[in-house]
């Protein structure tokens, strides 16, 4: 396949480009593609290195798949030109994923959808990912009503800078200087920020529209109902959350230990075991600890759930989609 890169010296590009060569995703041309300010840079596939070149109509020509990771307003620019060159884009930002003409999908939980595609499939947010690879295993059982998620979220998901502003604001901190952020509203090392993407009038946070709007579309589940706040921690890698999950149907912890132990991309602990962000960090998988009956609420299960945000949160995703793609041709057009 003839692949492009849009992003591709941003932490998710990167992670993409290792995603491909992990899983020798067959590659036969490797286009990587950014803003002016990147183009030219080396980037490294194969062994071998690639000059980026800078984002124009005419490279896309001959391109089959293109995987964007370049900000919301590039998508929306460049997505439409690459299609109309012929290629598939698999999007990770924001810009498509409330299109109702543009499959949002998670491989684990409705591949199906990518049959729908008009050339454009959007990778969902990566809070929304890990969060839908652990319910929707217990939804297609016990049938999900609502479920709540507070979110830990790590610093890699704002991207490059918001690592040096960790850094920085760390060591400032450190030496007893003040620090000003530029990234953050606040400084967020040895701190926690409520707060993610605008704040509308309402007081919900872009973020948690995301978790609400992205699990509904997904799940084709239009009554789901779901309280979230999402939260921005000190953490370099890999994004937490409290799920608190409650369904249409009496549901068990043996059930849903058996479930979860069979659901594809999963790892589920047993014996109120638990992994952190650490650990989780360059995994593969969303990890599902402290599973238990809820405190509160009837029919609902309490859990952590620990994956790599920029791995299965968006890389990884969206090459499983790219691989979704190969794998049912009938759906590349
Ligand atoms: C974060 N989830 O952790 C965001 C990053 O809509 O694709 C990805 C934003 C998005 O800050």
């Amino acid at each position: 396949m003839r692949i492009a890169i849009l992003g591709a010296t941003g932490l998710v590009g990167q992670e993409m480009i290792k995603t491909l060569e992990d899983r020798n995703f067959p590659v036969t041309e490797f286009i990587p593609l950014a803003s002016s300010k990147s183009a030219g840079k080396l980037v490294a596939f194969r062994g071998s290195q690639f000059e980026v070149k800078e984002v124009s109509q005419d490279v896309f020509e001959g391109v089959e798949i293109a995987l964007f990771s370049a900000g919301a307003d590039a998508s929306k620019k460049w997505a439409p030109i690459a299609v109309s060159k012929g290629a598939v884009v698999i999007d990770n930002s924001s810009a498509w994923r409330m299109d109702p003409e543009v499959p949002l999908v998670i491989p684990e939980v409705n591949p199906q959808d990518i049959r729908q595609h008009r050339g454009i499939i959007a990778n969902p947010n990566c809070a929304t990912i890990q969060a839908l690879v652990a319910l929707a295993p217990l939804h297609r059982r016990f049938r999900l009503e609502y479920f709540s998620a507070v979110t830990f979220q790590s610093v890699s998901g704002t991207g490059k800078e918001a690592l040096a502003e960790l850094d920085d604001s760390i060591s400032s901190i450190l030496k007893g200087n003040t620090f000003e952020p530029h990234v953050y509203p606040l400084p967020i090392g040895f701190n926690v920020l409520p707060h993610i993407g605008d704040i509308d009038e309402t007081g919900v946070s872009e973020e948690e529209w995301k978790m609400l709007n992205e699990s509904r579309k997904i799940l084709h589940h239009h009554r789901l109902q779901v309280s979230c706040t999402t939260v921005r921690v000190p953490v370099r890698r890999g994004h937490s959350e409290a799920i608190v999950a409650q369904f249409e149907d009496q549901v068990t912890l043996e059930e849903a230990y058996a479930l979860l132990s069979d659901a594809s991309g999963v790892v589920v602990m047993l014996e109120n075991k638990y992994i952190t962000p650490l650990q989780a960090a360059e995994s593969d998988f969303v990890y599902v600890g402290r599973l238990r009956y809820d405190m509160g609420l009837p029919r609902a299960l309490s859990m952590w759930v620990v994956s790599d945000n920029l791995r299965k949160g968006a890389a990884l995703n969206a090459v499983q989609i790219a691989e979704l793609l190969i794998s049912d041709l009938g759906a590349l057009k």
